[in-house]
């Protein structure tokens, strides 16, 4: 088993944070070619900054696996980076036994799949899709401003390519994405790998509160226009509305006061919400009653408050005969729902799509603590290379 590369990563918190382009991801993505031109795989970037990384010549209908290599701040090391590894073990183990593929098969890595530097999740396979406008994607500003494109140009890249990629969708028979469970399914059921029956419907949105700067020691409180208060009542709100929803789930991770002084009424203050729940209805109605309260919260104040949606996808079920295929290859493996969006979620729309679950012992994610024991990511990659022997044999 390939250990997970400790390249670039940055510890601070505890925990890792690689964003698309940064010089942790990039370490990672030299870590990751390096790995696959050993073994003798032909690696090429696409026009959206993904890494292809191909066993044989390239071409149609490839069965191909694969994950992330970026994390969210302060993350764990698994989430992305063990779907990549297990791919690489996948090839090796296959090799071992004789296996040549019949079929291409390749190994992808998505660019930003936790939205961390540009705030869309998903980025690299939304536009392999061509699910977001690649407008709206050279224009998406990191919290230092920088655009995209300005991102991808400092990559060597040019951004007047990015957009739907049709000759890289039809290389795609097949793409199955192994991922660490994040969530306590496969502990309770004392299994090590699952395959995935469906991905919440979720989405973000930025609240942005205004009011008026000012001076916090010389404005009396019945002369002040804070946005601060109607944010962090929203914050409240988020949790009392989700708590109200079979299977919901509302989050508040980002909050960010303009100018951020401390003897400073704050202009402005965006807050990130992140919402979720079983269906796309659902979903949608929090975030509707959370921006009527926003609304109200704001008006008390003598605050404005503008909602911006920044990403959605609705509930993702993945092809049952496909994933039973799946689970069949692996002793009847449990299928279990996942809160997590994935790149998998994505592609599930343009082609036969699946994901394998590798337990994750302490249940939490996105944390330092996330976590898979070394058997149970032999486990995974055995898995992954049943599943591939299976469809590319
Ligand atoms: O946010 C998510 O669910 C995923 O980790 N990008
Ligand atoms: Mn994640
Ligand atoms: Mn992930
Ligand atoms: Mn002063």
């Amino acid at each position: 088993m390939a250990a997970i590369a400790d390249v670039g990563a940055d510890r601070r918190r505890g925990g890792y944070s690689r964003h698309v382009f940064d010089d942790a991801e990039r370490e990672l993505r030299e870590w990751f070619v390096e790995q696959a031109e050993a073994r003798g795989l032909r690696v090429t970037t696409d026009q959206n900054a993904n890494i292809w990384a191909w066993w044989g010549e390239p071409g149609d209908d490839a069965v191909v696996t694969g994950s992330h290599l970026d994390s969210v701040p302060g993350g764990g090391a698994f989430d992305g980076p063990l779907g990549v590894v297990s791919a690489l073990s996948a090839v090796d183990l296959l090799r071992a036994r004789g296996f040549t593929p019949r079929k291409p098969l390749a190994v992808v890595v998505f660019a930003e799949e936790e939205g961390g530097r540009f705030g869309v999740p998903c980025l690299g396979s939304r536009l392999l899709a061509g699910t977001i406008d690649a407008d709206r994607a050279r224009a998406l500003r990191d919290p230092n401003g920088v655009t995209f494109a300005e991102a991808m140009r400092s990559f060597g890249a040019d951004p007047a390519r990015l957009g739907r990629d049709d000759a890289a969708l039809r290389s795609i028979g097949q793409f199955v994405e192994l991922h660490v469970e994040q969530g306590r399914g496969l502990i309770d059921l004392d299994r090590p790998v699952a395959v995935a029956s469906s991905i919440l419907a979720h989405g973000r949105w930025r609240f942005r509160f205004s009011g008026q700067g000012n001076h916090a020691g010389a404005t009396l409180i019945a002369d002040r226009h804070d946005p601060m208060l109607p944010a962090s009542r929203l914050v409240l709100e988020a949790r009392r509305i989700a708590a109200g929803v079979d299977g919901g789930r509302a989050t508040v991770g980002r909050l960010v006061p303009n100018p951020g002084g401390t003897n400073v009424i704050a202009s402005t203050v965006d807050i990130w919400l992140d919402a979720r729940s079983p269906d796309d209805r659902s979903t949608r109605s929090m975030v509707e009653d959370l921006s009527g309260a926003a609304a109200e919260f704001a008006a008390s104040e003598g605050c404005q408050v503008e909602v911006t949606e920044e990403s959605y996808g609705d509930t993702v079920h993945f092809d049952a005969a496909f994933r039973d295929r799946l689970a069949g290859l692996l002793g009847d493996a449990p299928a279990l729902p996942t809160g997590a969006g994935h790149d998998a979620g994505i592609l599930a729309a343009e082609v036969p799509t699946a994901m394998l679950f590798v337990r994750n012992p302490t249940g939490i994610s996105h944390a330092p603590e996330e976590h898979a024991e070394p058997g149970d990511c032999d486990s995974g990659a055995h898995a992954l290379a049943r599943v591939l022997e299976d469809l590319a044999g």
